[in-house]
């Protein structure tokens, strides 16, 4: 690639309070681990609340002290049935304080962890299974135990069940005690699928390194402290519960109530019940708790942020004048953690994702405004596919470090501020999850009344993007409901990617070369 960079977005010092120093490096804290940081962190005031069950009672805190002893306990357990850094771990459930425990278990023993989406089906499964090859599952939802019958049944855990597991003899705690805490900035510890910008799901590799600076930038912009508490009703399986939400608590020393849902009347409660003062959402949650009758609880928070998908301007302006306050918005990917945000301090623009976060680099393709980006926070590769690393990245014209092709299309103004115009990837995210048309387009075709199907996202108040798919029908079909095939893809696909409406034509629309061209794709009128 050649050219400059398009727009220049305001230095990243701009998050820090009163504007900070354009020449600051942005530095991890030591050791450069996620887990060192944590337990630095957590160790002071044992006593202080850290994380509560949605329900359980005011009594049923854990402490900071609970939780590093829990989670020490769990990882020698885990340690004593065999497990070795870099060994890979399902990690899915209900969120919940044993769903954190899980996890940071395994982060502090050095394992990989890989967060799965509780709704896949048995060949979603099946395809991360066989990418990363897990030699242990540590999930609780209904069926899975069949599902990943492949592993050793000993290795196959509820994360309720942890603290059960036969512990190490008295020879060899010291041992794994001494596993604790030991991996390297570099080393991997979190795989996440994604379809990135095109295919099946690959899985991106955030070590140890990236997953403390993702965490650090937005506890640094956001003036994110030791005093704050988090309602957090968003799932553990996505970067934006996990990578966002649990680990910036952790780093903050900050609490938060864990929710296994997300009901407006549970979350506007909890936020009075527990002093809460942060709040993050998908925009399918800010729409929906915009129609309650409390919303103005959200203003009393002292951040609510958005992201995962397109904030509109028309919902920052409602939420604004229902609440008194701005709905702060970000932007980030699996692959990077967190890359842009408005300013805590300055002007929260509706409709713009921001100016970098600290240490993210951010610029656009000379040709056609990709938004390229590299930071201490970007992913080091996708799990056994160097291939996919090299169409991944781009060159600096510079000689300097590479740049990562998000996908998304992006404009810069004069002050600095990055809009997101469009995706130059094949991607429907609706209600803040990912759905990739090909995967839904291969499941649809199976039905016997379809000939051809391609799948889009049509705009949706609700949900951002809702699937919709055209279908040819198969000779001596003269009609398909949509319940009937969404009832039928169910036993292939997780419920968020089924159609929400089906169009019949007598076509698809193909370029030249015959392939589907989605973007002509239209609605009835
Ligand atoms: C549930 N359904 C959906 C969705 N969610 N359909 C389409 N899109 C969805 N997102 C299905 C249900 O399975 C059900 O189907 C029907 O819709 C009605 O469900 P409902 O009860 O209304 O939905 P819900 O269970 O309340 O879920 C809505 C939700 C959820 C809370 C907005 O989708 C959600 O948690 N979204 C957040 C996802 C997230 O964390 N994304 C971050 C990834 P049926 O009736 O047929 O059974 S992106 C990321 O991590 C990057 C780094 C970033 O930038 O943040
Ligand atoms: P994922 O691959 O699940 O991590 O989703 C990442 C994608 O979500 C990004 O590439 C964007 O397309 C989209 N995204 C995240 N935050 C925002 C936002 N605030 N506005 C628009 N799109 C967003």
């Amino acid at each position: 690639m050649s050219g400059s960079t398009v727009g220049a977005p305001r230095h990243w010092s701009a998050h820090l309070p009163g504007g900070g120093d354009p020449e600051e490096a942005f530095d991890l804290p030591a050791p450069g681990t996620l887990v060192g940081a944590w337990t630095a962190a957590l160790a002071p005031e044992p006593d202080r609340p850290l994380l509560l069950d949605v329900g359980a009672g005011p009594d049923a805190w854990t402490t900071r002290g609970e939780f590093l002893d829990r989670t020490a306990g769990v990882a020698t357990r885990l340690h004593a049935a065999g497990l070795r850094s870099g060994d890979r771990v399902l990690v899915s459930g209900p969120s919940s304080v044993d769903l954190a425990v899980a996890h940071v278990a395994c982060l502090r023993l050095g394992l990989v962890v890989v967060p799965t989406n509780g709704s896949y089906r048995e060949a979603e499964l099946a395809h991360v299974v066989a990418d990363c090859t897990p030699r242990a599952a540590l999930v609780d939802h209904d069926g899975w135990v069949d599902l990943l019958r492949d592993l050793d049944g000993d290795l196959l855990v509820a994360p309720t069940a942890l603290d059960g597991l036969p512990g190490a003899d008295a020879r060899e705690v010291g041992d794994e005690r001494s596993a604790l805490d030991t991996a390297s900035p570099d080393a991997p510890a979190v795989i996440g699928y994604t379809s990135g910008t095109t295919g099946r799901p690959k899985g991106a590799v955030l070590t140890q390194a990236n997953l403390l600076a993702g965490a650090e930038a937005v506890r640094v912009a956001w003036r994110w402290s030791d005093a704050d508490r988090l309602v957090l009703c968003l799932p553990l399986f996505h970067m934006h519960g996990l990578g966002v939400g649990l680990h910036g608590t952790l780093l903050a020393g900050a609490s938060a109530v864990l929710q296994d849902s997300f009901d407006p009347d549970a979350v506007l409660g909890d936020l009075g019940d527990h002093d809460a003062t942060l709040f993050f959402g998908v925009p399918t949650m800010y729409h929906r708790l915009a129609d309650h009758p409390d919303v103005s609880a959200l203003g009393r928070l002292r951040l609510c942020v958005a992201g995962s998908a397109p904030l509109s301007a028309d919902l920052h302006r409602r939420l604004a004048g229902a609440t008194g306050a701005a709905v702060l918005e970000r932007y980030g990917m699996t692959e990077t953690v967190m890359l842009a945000s408005n300013p805590y301090d300055a002007e929260r623009r509706p409709g713009s994702v921001g100016i970098p976060l600290p240490g993210v680099d951010v610029r656009l393709a000379p040709d056609g405004g990709e938004i390229l980006v590299r930071g201490p926070n970007v992913f080091a590769g996708y799990w056994g596919r160097p291939a996919a690393i090299e169409e991944a990245f781009v060159d600096d014209p510079d000689g300097g470090a590479p740049w990562f092709r998000t996908g998304d299309l992006g404009t810069v103004d004069d002050d600095g501020y990055l809009t997101i115009v469009g995706r130059a990837k094949e991607l429907i995210i609706s209600g803040g999850f990912n759905v990739y048309p090909r995967e839904v387009d291969d499941a649809l075709g199976l039905h016997p009344a379809v000939a051809e199907v391609a799948v889009a996202g049509v705009p949706s108040e609700e949900w951002g993007e809702e699937v919709v798919a055209w279908v040819v029908l198969a000779d001596g079909h003269d009609c398909l409901a949509v319940d009937e095939l969404r009832d039928f893809a169910r036993e292939h696909l997780a419920t968020y990617k089924l159609p929400r409406r089906v169009v019949a034509v007598d076509a698809l629309p193909r370029n030249a070369l015959g392939k589907v061209t989605r973007h002509e794709l239209r609605l009835p009128d």
